[in-house]
């Protein structure tokens, strides 16, 4: 992968206090000619909110907005929201997320939402009824296919150490949970794994960034080719990362040696994957899709 040369394209910024200690991980959607940037942002009270940001040509922001869009609920997660997935699917933007209960127990999972897609890209944030898939089971990393699979919705999210996958008729009822791959024994993702962002339509199935973590916790992305009728079914799997952390940015922050992705897009034959370096700042790194396919 190609890293952005003027990366980290998002910093902390001191002077404001919820997102003056690191601003990473985020959900991207590439819409009316803008990539739409939405990012956890740490605060100095060391709770995870959403900002936004945006961008004309992917790596120069443009605009940033000097307040959070998107803040803790109670029930779902009054200690944070972290790691952003968006999905465009029936004129509405659905958003996953980590919702944090309890910071010291580390009590967390995942929730969803939505946004009518023009209230999203016009900045009105009228953010819908926030759910629990699956209350009081510890997961992580949801993101949602961008096509339903025979009527029904399709969530990709992680129990601990797999991806699983889940259906849903109306998003707020899930079924047919199973795991759909896990950690390879003794590689660079032999602990556990995850959904980076949403599967992207390509010709030959569902292009699936993943990350994986090993024994010493360092976070890297992998790749996935899922069938694209029964995204259950793993057509291919890259025995070696596409993306470790070895620049300072990646290496030296918050969490050392993290590289950890919640979306990305096509922009003619260029991927650009968004990451989260060190959870401290964002970057983007790109691939040419006809060196990702071999
Ligand atoms: C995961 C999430 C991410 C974070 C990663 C590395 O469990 O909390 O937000 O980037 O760990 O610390």
């Amino acid at each position: 992968m190609k890293r952005f040369q003027g990366n980290p394209i998002l910093k902390p910024i001191l002077k404001h206090a919820w997102e003056a200690r690191a601003t990473f991980n985020a959900a991207v959607l590439y819409v009316g000619g803008r990539v739409h940037i939405l990012y956890r942002a740490v605060g100095n009270d060391g709770i995870s909110r959403l900002g936004y940001a945006s961008s004309l040509d992917g790596y120069h922001i443009e605009e940033r907005l000097s307040s959070p869009v998107f803040e803790p609920g109670n029930y779902t997660g009054k200690d944070g929201c972290e790691d952003p997935r968006l999905t465009l699917l029936d004129e509405q933007c659905i958003m996953a997320y980590t919702a944090l209960r309890d910071r010291v127990s580390n009590a967390h999972q995942i929730a969803l939402t939505s946004i009518a897609t023009d209230d999203f890209i016009n900045k009105r944030w009228n953010w819908g009824e926030r759910s629990i898939p699956f209350a009081g089971v510890r997961n992580k990393d949801a993101a949602i296919l961008p096509r339903k699979v025979s009527g029904r919705y399709v969530m990709f999210h992680r129990i601990d150490p797999d991806i699983c996958i889940a259906y849903s008729d109306d998003l707020h009822h899930w079924s047919d949970i199973k795991a759909i791959t896990g950690p390879m024994l003794r590689k660079w993702d032999c602990l556990k794994v995850g959904a980076a962002g949403p599967p992207i339509e390509i010709s030959e199935g569902w292009l699936f960034i993943y990350h994986g973590v090993n024994f010493e916790r360092v976070y890297r992305l992998g790749v996935l080719l899922l069938d694209k009728d029964d995204p259950e079914r793993v057509l291919y799997r890259s025995e070696s990362p596409i993306l470790e952390p070895t620049t300072d940015y990646e290496r030296f922050g918050r969490v050392p040696n993290v590289v950890f992705s919640c979306g990305a897009i096509l922009m003619d034959d260029q991927l650009l994957i968004y990451y989260g370096g060190a959870d401290t700042v964002l970057c983007v790194a790109t691939y040419d899709l006809s060196e990702l396919i071999l």
